[in-house]
């Protein structure tokens, strides 16, 4: 099992990467969606937390990653002495009618089709996804976790509906007719998405690039109007059996998993582990479950990370496993010591177990 760090576009520096080195992480998650857009303004402090009024502006729907800036990505990961594993997210601006099935969407598939063999090319084993209209909804910050670290919490639902030219809390159209997006059924959307992996895993499979997918966080039914894909452990079954592909994976989120009001979290690890298809782990902790939970930390919540790293072991689980979001703890640098806390509990628990 190897430890990795995720670092969003905007911490992508040589500061950042010799962190996570110094961490004790080996792999790094890059995630190229720039969700705040703020520049050099972070008053969100690195935590997308998702009210109705989004994270910011998509990237260019006419501008895909190039390959250059892949390369430069990843000379700078590898100068730091450590790998880059996998990107996570695509840009709304890149696939918003893949989602909502609009007259872009073949397009878009053809798109994507480029940046995954452009993302093979440049080595990047995996590229993780998340199918989902609303994102993440719901969340609140407060000081929620242990000594008063703030943190997320989810209490009930979000029923603020979707603005036209909106998705997963990023606007990629500002010009959209004013209205709202019309509310789909569950099957509607796992037609969409089995269109999308069988369109697009052959692709993938050729350019040697494995798609991950997360589940939906936080995991309910129905959020702003909009139908949920996984929101209880036996959906993610269904996803990997849409297509047998050695390329159709699962991000395996396990504080998504745990907040399920179903299932339990060491049987659903022990099941997908023995898979021998979870791409990568996001771990955190979490104390209750939708529609009540908050996020804690590693060794603080309902899980029990020991039992979790003994499964995985069990189950000869060689990838990579990166700490989710942490809370923040009080001090200059609430991100960075938040994350060092998790990196260190994780490195122990890996040597130990
Ligand atoms: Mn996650």
């Amino acid at each position: 099992m190897k430890l990795g760090l995720g670092l969003y576009k905007h911490m992508l520096t040589k500061e950042n990467l010799a962190f996570a080195r110094q961490c004790g992480a080996t792999h790094i998650v890059v995630h190229l969606v720039d969700y705040f857009n703020e520049g050099d303004n972070n008053s969100k402090d690195n935590q997308p937390t998702g009210g109705s009024e989004g994270w910011g502006v998509a990237g260019d729907s006419n501008e895909l990653w190039s390959e250059e800036e892949f390369s430069a990505i990843k000379t700078m990961i590898e100068a730091a002495g450590l790998e880059w594993v996998a990107i996570e997210n695509f840009d709304p601006a890149h696939w918003h009618d893949i989602l909502l099935d609009g007259p872009k969407k073949q397009m878009q598939l053809e798109n994507i089709k480029t940046l995954i063999q452009r993302i093979g090319r440049a080595g990047v084993p995996i590229m993780g996804y998340n199918f989902s209209i609303a994102g993440v909804g719901g969340r609140i910050m407060g000081p929620f976790a242990r000594g008063g670290a703030v943190s997320v919490k989810v209490d009930g639902g979000d029923e603020t509906p979707i603005s036209n030219g909106m998705v997963w809390n990023m606007t990629y159209d500002s010009s959209a007719p004013e209205d709202v997006l019309p509310a789909i059924s569950h099957e509607t959307l796992w037609q969409r998405v089995d269109s999308f992996l069988n369109e697009i895993l052959p692709t993938a499979e050729q350019a040697g690039v494995v798609l991950a997918a997360h589940p939906d966080d936080p995991p309910l039914p129905v959020l702003r109007g909009q139908p949920r894909l996984v929101y209880q452990p036996d959906m993610y079954q269904r996803l990997l059996n849409i297509n047998p592909s050695p390329s159709n994976q699962l991000e395996f989120c396990i504080g998504t998993l745990a907040e399920m009001s179903e299932g339990n979290i060491y049987e659903v690890v022990d099941h997908y582990s023995q898979q021998n298809r979870v791409a990568y782990i996001h771990l955190r902790n979490v104390r209750g479950k939708v529609p009540h939970y908050h996020e804690t930390f590693i060794d603080d919540g309902d899980v029990d990370m020991i039992k979790i790293i003994k499964i995985l072991k069990q189950n000869h689980y060689e990838g990579v496993l990166i700490p989710d979001h942490t809370p923040q703890m009080s001090c200059e640098a609430p991100w960075h010591s938040g994350m060092a806390h998790a990196l260190g509990y994780l490195k122990g628990l890996i040597a130990t177990t």
